[in-house]
C-alpha cells in the first residue's frame, strides 16, 4: 500500500432493517465515518463512501414473525426509515443500497459460485441445531445459549455480543430455541464451510505482522486472541428461507449465512454506485492503490478483519482493507443502549424534539465518541457540550465579527493595516489548524480533531476579547480594520475546516459570510482544506458578507427534564414487562425433576475472572465437597460481599471450561423488577449445607 493512495473505498458498516437507527450507530460508526469521508473529499481526493440496508439475517425474520408480516414488509419499512435518518444527519453517502436489491443478490451468488468453483469451500454434512416443534433448524438468532468463551447466557448461535466471539451453534452451552424455547435436539445437514483455518498463518502475517503498529489496539486485541485461540472452519450457508439462495446444485431451502452475503453488500453498494455516475466500480475494489477503511462497531471486528478479508483473499483478485478502527460501545445514562428495551435515543425522534439541531447531536457524540474505550451519553452532558462550547464560544465568536462587521463597515471586510505581533502570532496560529486537525482525522481519532476545531474558535473568541474592538472603535479606527480584518479570517477558516464535524454549521456559516466556491477557491484549484495555510487572505478585503443569524441556541434545562421523563418511562414500562410471568416450559415428568441434585451450599471464595465483565469464580462448600463454580453474576455481585452467602447449588449438573476454568454445578439465581440479580437461597438459618431440596 502506498503512502499516497489513488482514492479511497471507505464503508460504514450496513444497518440491519429490523428497527429504526440510534444514537449508538451514529456515534459508533456513522458520524466517524462520514468526518473521514467529507475531510478526504475537501482534500481533492476520490472517494467512494458506501453502506445500504443489510436486510437478510434471522433478526429480520423474527420481527416478521412478531408483527405478522413478511420479511419483505419489516426490510421496505425500516429502510426508508433508516435512509431517510442518514439524510437528516447529514451522512453523506456516495451511495446507499440494500441487499434486497437484485445487483446484490447477483454480486454475492457470482461471488459465491467463484470460491465454490475454485474449490475454497469444505463441503460437509454435520449435525445442527433442530427445533423438532418448530420444525426448523436453529442457527444465528434462533437459538440462545451460553457462551464457552465468556459465559455471557445470552450468547447467539453465530456470535457472543458480549466478547465478539464467532460461534457455531453447537458451541453453544444449554441452547435454547428462540422459537419455542424447546432444547434443540442434533440433525444431520449439509453445509459450505469456510476453513478459516487454512488461512491462519496468512492472518497471523497480514495482521499480527502487518497491521500490529496502524490498527486501534481494541481491534488488534480483539483480533489476536481470536487468532491466537486458533481459528475453525465457519459454515457459510443455512437451513432458512429468508435470504440469497445457495447458488450450487442440490442446495435447495439453503441460504447464505448473512454474514457472508453482507459485507459483499459493500462491493455491490460499490458496483450501483459506479454504474450511476459513469464510473468502473472494480479499481475501488480490486487497485492496489485504493485504500480501503470499514468503519464499525467492536461486535463486527470478527467479521471484518478476519472473515470477509479471508472471503476476499480466497476469491483473489481484490484488495484488503488498510484499517478498520471499529469504536466501543456508546452506553446512555449509564446503561447499555437496547432496541428491544426502547433504551435509545431514537434519531427520528431527536429531531421532533430538537428540530433542525442535527450538527448538536454530532458534535455531542463525537466529543463523547467510544473511540478506545464504552463511553457514556447523558442529555447534561449534551446540554453543557451545546451551551458552553457551541453556543458560548463558536456561536458568540461569529456572532461578535458579523455585528461588528455589518455595525462598522455595513458588512464589507476592510482593508487592514500594519498587523501587530498579536495579529502575526494569531495569524500563525490559525494556519496551523488545517495540518492539526487533518494529523487527528488521518489517525481516526475524532474526538481529538474535533477539539481542536474549538480551539480555533477559541482563539478567535479570546483575539477579540483582548483586542477589544468595541472600545478601540472610540479612539483608533484604523486598529479595528486590522482587528476584525483577522478575526473575519478566523471566521472563514471556521466555516471550512467545521464542515466535516458540523456539515450543516458549516454551510450556514459559509451563507453568512457569502462564502462561494468562487470566493472559497479564489479560482485555484487547491483543495479547500489546504488554502488556509496557504492563501493570504480566505476573505479578500472588500468582500461583503450577510448579516447576523445565531448559529445555535441555548438548550434549556426544561427541554432536558422532558427526555430524562422520557426514558423514566421506559425504564417504568421494562420494569413492568419484566414483571411478566414468563410462559411455562414444557412438562416434565417427575424423573427428570428426581435427576437434579439441588443442594444448599455456602461461597468460601470468590474472585473475578481475569480478562472478563460477567465472570466471578467462586468457592462453594456443598456440603459434599469444596468445589469450583463459575457463574455470570460480575456485573450484579462483588466478590466480597456474597462471601458466606447460603446459595442453592445444581451439585449434579455435568462440569465445563469456562474460559480454562473448570466449573462443576451451577448456582441458582433470579432477577427483580429493575433486571438485578437475586440469590435463590434459603434465608432460614440453619440450615446446613449438604441439605438436600426437594
Ligand atoms: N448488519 C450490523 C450489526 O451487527 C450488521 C453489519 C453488517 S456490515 C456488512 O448490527
Ligand atoms: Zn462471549
Amino acid at each position: 500500500m502506498n503512502n499516497s493512495p489513488q482514492r479511497y473505498t471507505i464503508t460504514a458498516a450496513l444497518p440491519y432493517t429490523n428497527g429504526p437507527i440510534h444514537i449508538g450507530h451514529l456515534a459508533g460508526v456513522y458520524v466517524p465515518a462520514d468526518i473521514y469521508a467529507r475531510y478526504l473529499r475537501m482534500h481533492g481526493q476520490d472517494v467512494a463512501f458506501v453502506c445500504g440496508s443489510d436486510e437478510h439475517g434471522v433478526p429480520i425474520t423474527i420481527k416478521a414473525k412478531k408483527e405478522g408480516v413478511s420479511p419483505q414488509d419489516i426490510v421496505d419499512k425500516y429502510d426508508a426509515i433508516i435512509k431517510k435518518s442518514f439524510k437528516d444527519f447529514g451522512v453523506s453517502f456516495d451511495n446507499y443500497s440494500r441487499t434486497s436489491a437484485e445487483v446484490h443478490h447477483d454480486t454475492a451468488s457470482d461471488f459465491f459460485k467463484s470460491m465454490y468453483e475454485n474449490g475454497k469451500f469444505i463441503e460437509e454434512t454435520t449435525k445442527q441445531l433442530y427445533d423438532e416443534k418448530a420444525g426448523q433448524f436453529l442457527a444465528d438468532r434462533f437459538v440462545t445459549g451460553t457462551c464457552p468463551k465468556c459465559g455471557n447466557e445470552e450468547a447467539y448461535g453465530d456470535q457472543c455480543e458480549s466478547c465478539g466471539t464467532s460461534l457455531n451453534a453447537t458451541d453453544l452451552i444449554n441452547p435454547k430455541s428462540a422459537i419455542t424455547g424447546a432444547t434443540p435436539t442434533l440433525k444431520e445437514t449439509r453445509h459450505w464451510f469456510l476453513p478459516l483455518d487454512q488461512y491462519e498463518d496468512w492472518l497471523k502475517e497480514w495482521i499480527l505482522e502487518g497491521h500490529k503498529a496502524d490498527w486501534k489496539t481494541n481491534v488488534y486485541g480483539q483480533v489476536k486472541s481470536w487468532i491466537d485461540d486458533g481459528l475453525r472452519a465457519r459454515a457459510v450457508t443455512r437451513d432458512l428461507d429468508w435470504g440469497i439462495p445457495v447458488p450450487v446444485e442440490g442446495a435447495e431451502g439453503k441460504v447464505l449465512y448473512v454474514w457472508f452475503d453482507a459485507p459483499i453488500g459493500y462491493i455491490s453498494s460499490t458496483k450501483e454506485w459506479a454504474a450511476h455516475e459513469g464510473k468502473d466500480w472494480e479499481p475501488y475494489w480490486k487497485d492496489e492503490n485504493t485504500k480501503l477503511v470499514h468503519f464499525i462497531g467492536k461486535d463486527n471486528i470478527v467479521f471484518h478483519c478476519i472473515i470477509f478479508p479471508t472471503m476476499l483473499k480466497a476469491h483473489g483478485d481484490y484488495i484488503l482493507p488498510d484499517n478498520v478502527p471499529a469504536n466501543e460501545f456508546l452506553n446512555l445514562e449509564g446503561k447499555k443502549l437496547s432496541t428491544s428495551k426502547n433504551w435509545a435515543v431514537w434519531l427520528h425522534e431527536y429531531l421532533e424534539d430538537f428540530p433542525n439541531q442535527q450538527d448538536v447531536l454530532r458534535y455531542a457524540l463525537t466529543a463523547n465518541a467510544p473511540e478506545t474505550k464504552d463511553n457514556d451519553f447523558t442529555w447534561k452532558d449534551f446540554q453543557a457540550r451545546n451551551n458552553n462550547e457551541l453556543v458560548a464560544i463558536f456561536g458568540n465568536f461569529i456572532n461578535r465579527v458579523v455585528v461588528l462587521t455589518n455595525k462598522y463597515y455595513d458588512g464589507i471586510v476592510p482593508e487592514p493595516n500594519v498587523y501587530s505581533e498579536v495579529d502575526e502570532a494569531t495569524i500563525a496560529e490559525l494556519k496551523a489548524y488545517p495540518a492539526v486537525i487533518a494529523s487527528s482525522i488521518e489517525k481516526y481519532r475524532f474526538r481529538e480533531a474535533q477539539a481542536e476545531l474549538m480551539n480555533l474558535a477559541r482563539l478567535g473568541n479570546k483575539y477579540l476579547a483582548d483586542e477589544e474592538p468595541w472600545k478601540l472603535i472610540k479612539t483608533d479606527e484604523e486598529r479595528v480594520k486590522t482587528v476584525m480584518y483577522v478575526a473575519l479570517q478566523i471566521a472563514s477558516a471556521l466555516a471550512t475546516l467545521s464542515e466535516p464535524f458540523l456539515p450543516f454549521t458549516s454551510v450556514k456559516l459559509k451563507g453568512i459570510l457569502k462564502i462561494t466556491d468562487a470566493v472559497e477557491n479564489q479560482g485555484e484549484k487547491e483543495p479547500q482544506w489546504d488554502k488556509i495555510a496557504t492563501k493570504r487572505s480566505l476573505l479578500p478585503a472588500g468582500h461583503q458578507i450577510g448579516k447576523a443569524e445565531l448559529l445555535f441556541s441555548k438548550i434549556e434545562d426544561s427541554e432536558i427534564e422532558k427526555q430524562l421523563e422520557k426514558l423514566e418511562a421506559t425504564k417504568t414500562a421494562n420494569a413492568a414487562e419484566n414483571q411478566k410471568v414468563e410462559p411455562q416450559k414444557e412438562i416434565a415428568n417427575f424423573d427428570d425433576f428426581t435427576k437434579m441434585d439441588l443442594r444448599v451450599g455456602t461461597i468460601i471464595e470468590a474472585h473475578k475472572m481475569p480478562k472478563t465483565k460477567k465472570l466471578l469464580v467462586l468457592k462453594v462448600d456443598t456440603g459434599l465437597d469444596k468445589r469450583t463454580v463459575v457463574s455470570g453474576i460480575a456485573e450484579h455481585f462483588s466478590p466480597e460481599d456474597i462471601i458466606g452467602k447460603k446459595v442453592t447449588v445444581l451439585a449434579n449438573l455435568a462440569p465445563r471450561k469456562l474460559r480454562g476454568v473448570e466449573s462443576e454445578g451451577m448456582i441458582l439465581m433470579t432477577e427483580n423488577a429493575g433486571g438485578k440479580l437475586v440469590f435463590v437461597n434459603p434465608d432460614e438459618d440453619g440450615v446446613e449445607n449438604g441439605t438436600t431440596i426437594n
